[in-house]
């Protein structure tokens, strides 16, 4: 038996706020009481004045993810490290289905690369890139036997990753009926290639063109189209990093007729906006993610949807590529789009800074509760994406996946102190209120301040059940 008292914490769940001790006993909590009596082989860790929080649950990370002619430079280890330090003990990644495998090959694979490198847990959403009959018997099976519940696909990136919206609609109706979720980027892809073709031929090569080529408005459109499809189909969707009001809009109302409709936004949306492509500078590639950065009216939408609801989730899209080619062997990182901002790969890290930047410009900023900001990153994509009861909170049975926080310190971001592969942070040099202490995985210390006591291949992979959505 392996067992750790904390003592005197606040305990911070979705629904309550109380100070007390949690004990925690084989990977699991035990028991929270006020003053529990343990014996001498219990360990005792004293978080008064902390919060304990349950383990962040990241729904949207790419590790290892192979795009086009490049590859995201965290690997499992790396990447689930970092997010480990910043308070996250389960990630969701993704396995993509290639034109050469089944979604079935594409798990097991993603699985081989993960398993001797994952510091934290983790599960896989698998990609659909192409449907027919064996896919959607793969797809059914996946649901059954592997514990993959939930599946991507692109409406944007045409003749890479775009499915058309009758294979959209058959991946909802069925995976809807087995209790699984599809989760949509939802861009208008071919609208946008065309923009992206007339830019170039314009000779706007200039990063800042990746975001006028994404307008919200063919966001807004795709979102509403994804949203159809989906009461059609009569099945639950979950929209991936929303960012703009174009696509909220569609969102809110369809959540007042009664569809089951499901959303992320991700920090950067929240921290950043499109100001910062004023600019011809190539530094501007370490902004350039999908969709782009949006108008400071569209944040305020966000932050009134993530308060009433009509966002569920804040998730990372941590999808980072090196603004230095070669940075610890990694190459076609952003550098690969000088001269043309269609080759910058897309996406930004923040792995570990999710829930201190969360904490900082939502709780201490009075935009969210406590409450709200532990439902947001942990219990509803919990229960999103089928891991509910066994992560996503502090309850008796629960994984022992807890987090000491520190609300009273402050703390300056800079990339060299993080864990990432990345060589770059949006957040350099942002001082933020908030600290995360310590990181128990399954009732085992891997964060001490700025000690790691993980391993690599310690993370396990968990097999998700239904979408528990009410
Ligand atoms: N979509 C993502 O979810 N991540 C990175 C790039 C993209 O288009
Ligand atoms: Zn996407
Ligand atoms: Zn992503």
């Amino acid at each position: 038996m392996t067992a750790t008292l904390i003592r005197n914490g606040r305990v911070i769940t979705a629904s309550d706020d109380y100070t007390a001790d949690v004990l925690m006993e084989d990977g699991v909590v035990k028991a929270i009481g006020t003053q529990l009596a343990v014996g001498p082989d219990v360990a005792v860790v004293d978080a008064t004045g902390l919060y304990v929080l349950p383990g962040g649950v990241d729904t949207h990370v790419h590790m290892e993810n192979i795009v086009g002619p490049t590859v995201t430079c965290d690997t499992f280890a790396s990447g689930t490290k970092a997010a480990a330090f910043g308070g996250t003990t389960t990630v969701v990644d993704f396995a993509l289905q290639t034109p050469q495998d089944s979604p079935l090959e594409a798990i097991a694979r993603a699985q081989r690369s993960a398993e001797p490198q994952v510091n934290i847990d983790y599960s896989l959403h698998c990609i659909v890139t192409r449907v027919d009959k064996q896919v959607l018997a793969d797809v059914r099976h996946a649901q059954r036997h592997e514990g993959v519940t939930s599946f991507k696909m692109f409406m944007a990136y045409p003749g890479v990753m775009m499915a058309d919206d009758a294979a959209i609609f058959q991946m909802l109706r069925q995976v809807g009926a087995d209790g699984g979720m599809v989760a949509l980027h939802a861009e208008n892809g071919t609208v946008i290639d065309l923009l992206i073709k007339e830019a170039l031929e314009a000779g706007h090569t200039a990063p800042r063109y990746h975001a006028s080529t994404r307008p919200a408005l063919m966001e807004g459109e795709a979102t509403h189209r994804g949203i159809r499809l989906a009461e059609l189909a009569e099945a639950p969707i979950y929209f991936v990093h929303v960012s703009s009001n174009q696509a909220l809009k569609h969102i809110v109302q369809a959540r007042d007729e009664g569809i089951p409709v499901f959303a992320e936004t991700c920090p950067h949306y929240l921290l950043f906006d499109d100001s910062v492509y004023d600019s011809d500078d190539f530094n501007i590639a370490k902004y350039v993610m999908t969709p782009p950065l949006r108008k400071p009216d569209d944040q305020k939408h966000l932050w009134r949807a993530l308060r009433y609801d009509d966002l569920q989730v804040v998730a990372t899209d941590h999808c980072p590529f090196c603004m230095k080619e070669g940075h610890r062997g990694f190459f076609n990182q952003k550098p690969a789009g000088q001269g043309d901002f269609s080759k910058i790969p897309n996406g930004a890290p923040g792995i570990e800074t999710r829930l201190v930047s969360l904490y900082d410009i939502g709780v201490t900023q009075g935009q969210l509760s406590l409450n709200r900001f532990v439902q947001l990153t942990a219990t509803t994509p919990a229960k999103l994406f089928g891991l509910f009861p066994k992560k996503g909170t502090i309850a008796v049975g629960s994984d022992a996946d807890i987090v000491l926080f520190n609300p009273a310190v402050r703390q300056t971001i800079h990339a060299h102190t993080l864990h990432s592969h990345c060589d770059y942070t949006l957040l350099e040099g942002r001082t933020l209120q908030g600290r995360v202490e310590k990181v128990f995985l399954r009732g085992t210390l891997i964060v001490d301040g700025e000690q790691w006591l993980g391993r690599e291949g310690m993370g396990r992979f968990v097999p998700r059940g239904e979408v528990r959505a009410f």
